[in-house]
């Protein structure tokens, strides 16, 4: 089995109901097992401007499954929910990225783990750190020390899972 964390985000229709249906298909999938889930926090976009904000999560997950797999898993469950890829950083209904691989380091076209951006972003440290404290990030160094350098960024927590 690996360990695997997946950020969540949702921005359009009703997210937080999205999000937490997101977690619970996670949990469905063949081949997982959702070991955690963080709180819903909610976020001001980065990387885009005029967008509603954000619903934000992250999930570990306990998994057979190839990294590949996993990110077809994912991208599944976006389509289930309506996601479409009208232009890069498009609101969407559900994003499901797959942020870290055990302490894999992966750089194969369409899929990089870590999750390029992750270290420098509120959304997905706040509540990776929720669930593993730890949490150092592969060639990147401790989560805890991207989070204090992402003082910026809005971000309010809004509930339990
Ligand atoms: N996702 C993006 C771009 N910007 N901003 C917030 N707050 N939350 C996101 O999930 C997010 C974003 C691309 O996936
Ligand atoms: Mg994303
Ligand atoms: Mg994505």
């Amino acid at each position: 089995m690996h360990i695997a964390f997946i950020g969540l985000g949702s921005n359009l229709g009703d997210s937080e109901s999205t999000v937490r249906h997101g977690i619970a298909a996670l949990a469905g999938l063949p081949l997982i097992e959702l070991t955690a889930a963080s709180s819903l926090y909610r976020s001001a976009p980065i990387d885009a401007t005029g967008q509603p904000d954000y619903v934000n999560a992250v999930a570990e997950v306990a998994t057979g499954l190839s990294p590949p797999s996993l990110l077809a898993a994912l991208l599944s469950i976006e389509k289930d929910h309506g996601r479409e890829r009208s232009f890069r950083n498009a609101p969407r209904t559900l994003d499901l990225d797959l942020l870290l691989y055990d302490a894999d380091t992966i750089d194969a076209p369409g899929l990089v783990v870590p999750h390029p951006r992750m270290h420098e972003r509120a959304f997905v440290l706040a509540p990776l750190l929720e669930l593993a404290p730890a949490c150092v990030i592969p060639g990147k160094g401790p989560a805890s020390e991207w989070l204090a350098r992402c003082a910026g960024q809005a971000l309010g927590r809004i509930g339990a899972p």
